[in-house]
């Protein structure tokens, strides 16, 4: 337990916690359905995560074969205005898309 240091002689001396904070990450994933377009999706990627239109395809596919891909990994912060950008693009063009968050 850190202990304070009241200031004055005979003081105990405080010990500093120095240890790094290294914020949680978050994995934000996008999920499959029906009916968003694929190239709705690939854009989404390109838009919001920095992809290239390649890597948007590979990842868009992935989601598409397998039920589920990753985005990127990102503070929590981050992570979740991603998600929030996602979702309010695809419910804008009236798109089923999910995309959420997990603990990296
Ligand atoms: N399955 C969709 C289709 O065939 C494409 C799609 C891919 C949808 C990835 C969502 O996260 C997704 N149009």
């Amino acid at each position: 337990m850190e202990q304070d240091d009241q200031g004055g002689q005979g003081g105990v001396l405080a010990e500093r916690d120095t240890r790094v904070q290294r914020p949680s990450l978050f994995k934000v994933l996008l999920h499959n359905d029906d009916y968003t377009p694929m190239e709705f999706v690939v854009d989404v990627l390109m838009r919001f995560f920095n992809k290239s239109h390649a890597q948007a395809t590979e990842i868009m596919l992935a989601v598409h074969h397998k039920g589920m891909g990753l985005c990127g990994i990102y503070p929590y912060e981050i992570a979740e205005t991603k998600v929030a950008q996602v979702t309010e693009a695809a419910r804008e063009q009236e798109y089923p898309l999910q995309c959420t968050l997990e603990r990296a």
